[in-house]
């Protein structure tokens, strides 16, 4: 039997915009109401995919949610016409209507959490939408997620789906972003490391004091006993809170992991060493490489900034492992210099290869954020929605598909325009029949 680890990215959706709306994350913050390309963002992103695919690997895409979302502007007390709806909307809330416009579920890192078969009780891989509670436009997306998530793993004898866990801060959860897996090779047990913010129930422990741990500790432990672990392959990691307060919103944006690297910034965790020592225990393996960047090669404002850990480690048909990396890495003295040095150093990693995500990284999305990772077996693979499988005839028409219906730009003002929802709906109506997903969005249910 083969193993691989299939990347699923999201695609971004016709409403891509800056609308300044997770507080917390530095590159949201400074980009709201700058102009958008919601074309641009989307071929960015593909390019991306059908990259990979030429690099041997099987990648996967994720449909986008529908936006702007009228029904939660319903449920919020907007009535009539579509068109009623949005201006009433765009008069008296203006930031509810931004919110209800957000493209973010392209951030498939978010979408949910996975854990690959070889780690499960009953042998399937687990899925749970992530709730995203925090940020009111995110929290706008667990639903169609896991219908998206269903369409596209879509065999029960292979995949288990779970409902996202409650709505509320006590189990914020923010999916893979925040969940990494070591292994020896992909179909191998692996230790499934989990970082939170912050703990929900006990508050008197540390917790960031500037602005917000997203992700609890409660969340990462219902996700692990919903998805069958074992206590002797989890360990759970708590976030410095410090690098929250600096903008690490997420782990994935100071720490990535593949098989048996581990690459981190020295000041992303809380107790580092005792949790470190923890890992290399239950990974059991002695062939496990912590890489740790310290302060004075990269600073936390540097990483941020730059997203030098918000890149993929992905392993490659000949067994080496390259880094893709966002080209903001490549521009910056420090970091180039870095990723120059770290392909010398005798770790698996040999590679970097730079892509321009920049319509997703100023939203805060770099290339990991773009990923929902999901390893799996060649008959789960088999099992897969082969449609949202990218291939040269996908990419194709994927790119087609976003031409013939995406806008060049999107100014803030234009997501009050009815006309949106109209284009919006007919591209969404017509992707869920180029990766045969059945009717998953609420215009289709209607
Ligand atoms: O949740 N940005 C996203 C970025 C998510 C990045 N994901 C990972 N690190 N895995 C967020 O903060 C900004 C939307 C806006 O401001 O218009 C936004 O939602």
């Amino acid at each position: 039997m083969k193993h691989f680890e299939v990347n699923f990215d999201g695609l971004v959706g016709p409403t891509h915009n800056y609308a300044g709306l997770s507080y917390g994350n530095v590159a949201s913050l400074n980009n709201a109401s700058a102009a958008s390309s919601p074309k641009q963002a989307a071929k960015q992103g593909l390019q991306k995919m059908k990259a990979l695919t030429d690099m041997g690997m099987i990648q996967g895409v994720l449909a986008p949610q529908e936006r702007p979302d009228l029904d939660t502007l319903r449920r919020l007390g907007f009535t009539g016409s579509d068109q009623r709806v949005l201006e009433e909307a765009a008069k008296k809330a203006p930031e509810v209507l931004l919110a209800c416009c957000s493209a973010s579920s392209m951030w498939t890192a978010n979408a949910a959490t996975v854990s690959p078969s070889a780690d499960t009780a009953d042998g399937r891989v687990h899925f749970t939408p992530a709730n995203l509670t925090n940020k009111f436009h995110r929290s706008l997306e667990p639903q169609v997620t896991g219908r998206i998530l269903k369409a596209t793993f879509n065999n029960d004898k292979y995949f288990a789906h779970h409902t996202h866990l409650p709505d509320n801060e006590h189990f914020g959860d923010e999916g893979a972003a925040n969940h990494t897996r070591l292994c020896r090779d992909y179909g191998h047990a692996g230790v499934e490391v989990f970082v939170f913010g912050r703990y929900a129930f006990n508050t008197s422990k540390p917790a960031p004091k500037r602005f917000p741990a997203r992700h609890t500790y409660e969340a990462c432990q219902a996700v692990a006993r919903l998805h069958g672990l074992s206590d002797d392959t989890v360990v759970y990691i708590q976030q410095n809170p410090d690098v929250i307060d600096q903008g690490v919103f997420h782990n994935d944006v100071i720490s990535v992991g593949n098989q048996n690297v581990l690459f981190y910034h020295e000041q992303a965790f809380a107790d580092t060493q005792a949790k470190l020592d923890e890992i290399q225990r239950k990974f059991g393996h002695s062939d496990l490489h912590f890489i740790k960047v310290a302060t004075d090669q990269v600073s936390v404002q540097e990483a941020v900034k730059t997203y030098l850990f918000n890149t993929q480690i992905i392993t490659l048909p000949d067994g080496n492992m390259a880094i893709i990396a966002p080209t903001e890495c490549q521009e910056s003295e420090s970091v180039s210099r870095y990723l120059d040095e770290l392909v010398t150093l005798g770790t698996p990693i040999k590679n970097v290869h730079y892509f321009d995500v920049k319509q997703s990284m100023r939203n805060g999305g770099g290339p990991a954020c773009l990923r929902l990772r999901v390893a799996m077996t060649d008959q789960e693979v088999d099992a897969v929605n082969p449609n949202t499988l990218i291939n040269d005839a996908q990419f194709e028409r994927l790119n087609q598909w976003v031409d013939k219906h995406y806008r060049d730009q999107l100014n803030v003002d234009d997501l009050r325009d009815p006309q949106l929802v109209m284009e919006s709906r007919t591209a969404l109506d017509e992707l869920t029949q180029i990766l045969k997903l059945g009717s998953v969005y609420p215009f289709q249910q209607d």
